[in-house]
């Protein structure tokens, strides 16, 4: 077939503190109706080879975290997706959506002001303020365990909390690591051991979920710019080049439920490569009373606009890791 009769794929490319974000705008299989929920079993059980199209290699790297828009299931909605990465899906993701937002916008398919968003996490509600900043009110998030002790081998005693913000994490602080850009590739290693511990000790979320992220916490270089700095492993063993949205929200929750954070108050979360997203909470009487509503303010640019082609010649065409 000539290339320019193989099935294509519209996206758009964004990123958010550095983080990538490629938003499926067209193409690509029908999901059908109903709710975001469903449109995801559909996307994972009978088309997971598309998630691997887009955000893997070789069009895609380990990093890029796809998210596929889909007609909303509520008229009162802008619009619901469904993120992913290179191993599978997320329940929601932080930087992702303020870089939907943003691509929208780019697009020209959205207003500044606040919208609702759907994801298969919850509902979440973004404010686009001009055409790079957006605020995220995210999903109710919580502390699950505090001080919860893991046995890694090769490492030792690992102490830290579990929460969830949109997706499972670990909070690791007192780690003894060094977080800086120029030791990502020590921080992951050191992040992959703690993962591969909790996942081969069975440590899970209260529905048996994986707990798929790994976050380290370190003092802030400079208090004027931040309150803390991080370096968080995602689940496929990329490491998010933002705070992290979902990341922080797990992080403003752990420090709610110890007191360190008033409602409102700005919590100024740097990431791995310098950028900051700042998170307030607004409690919301969940878990043990200390649950919470965090929202994430950070920067998105868009960075491409592209046309992914599949062109049924070519047997790398859904990425490197599914041959037809
Ligand atoms: O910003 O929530 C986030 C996120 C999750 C995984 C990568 N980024």
């Amino acid at each position: 077939m000539n290339a320019q009769d193989a099935p294509v794929i519209d996206v758009i490319d964004s990123h958010t503190g550095g983080e990538p974000t490629r938003i499926v705008m067209a193409g690509g299989p029908d999901l059908g109706p109903g709710s975001v929920g469903d449109r995801l079993r559909r996307l994972r059980d009978s088309y997971d080879r598309y998630r691997s199209a887009v955000v893997n290699e070789p069009r895609g790297s380990d990093v890029l975290v796809g998210g596929w828009l889909c007609p909303p299931a509520s008229p009162d909605s802008a619009a619901a997706v469904i993120f992913f990465n290179n191993v599978g899906y997320l329940g929601m993701c932080g930087h992702g959506t303020i870089g939907l937002a943003v691509t929208l916008a780019h697009a020209g398919r959205l207003e500044a002001g606040r919208h609702r968003l759907e994801t298969p996490a919850g509902d979440v509600v973004f404010t686009l303020h001009d055409a790079s900043r957006v605020s995220v009110e995210n999903v109710p998030s919580y502390r699950l365990h505090k001080d919860f002790e893991l046995d890694v081998p090769g490492i030792g005693r690992v102490r830290g909390d579990i929460a969830w913000g949109g997706n499972w994490f670990f909070l690791v602080g007192g780690h003894g690591q060094d977080i800086r850009y120029r030791n990502a590739d020590t921080l992951t290693d050191y992040t992959w051991q703690i993962r591969q511990a909790l996942d081969a000790q069975g440590v899970r979320g209260p529905q048996g979920e994986l707990i798929d992220h790994v976050e380290l916490f370190a003092e802030p270089d400079d208090a004027a710019v931040a309150d803390s700095r991080n370096f968080v492993l995602c689940p496929g063993k990329a490491y998010d080049r933002s705070p992290c949205g979902t990341g922080t929200s797990a992080k403003v929750a752990c420090l709610f439920a110890d007191g360190r954070l008033a409602p409102g108050q700005v919590w100024r979360q740097q990431g791995i490569t310098g950028s900051v997203f700042e998170a307030t909470v607004r409690p919301d009487g969940g878990k043990d009373a200390n649950g919470v509503k965090p929202t994430i303010t950070g920067e998105a640019f868009v960075t491409a606009e592209a046309r992914l082609i599949l062109d049924p010649d070519d047997t790398f065409r859904f990425g490197l890791a599914v041959r037809e």
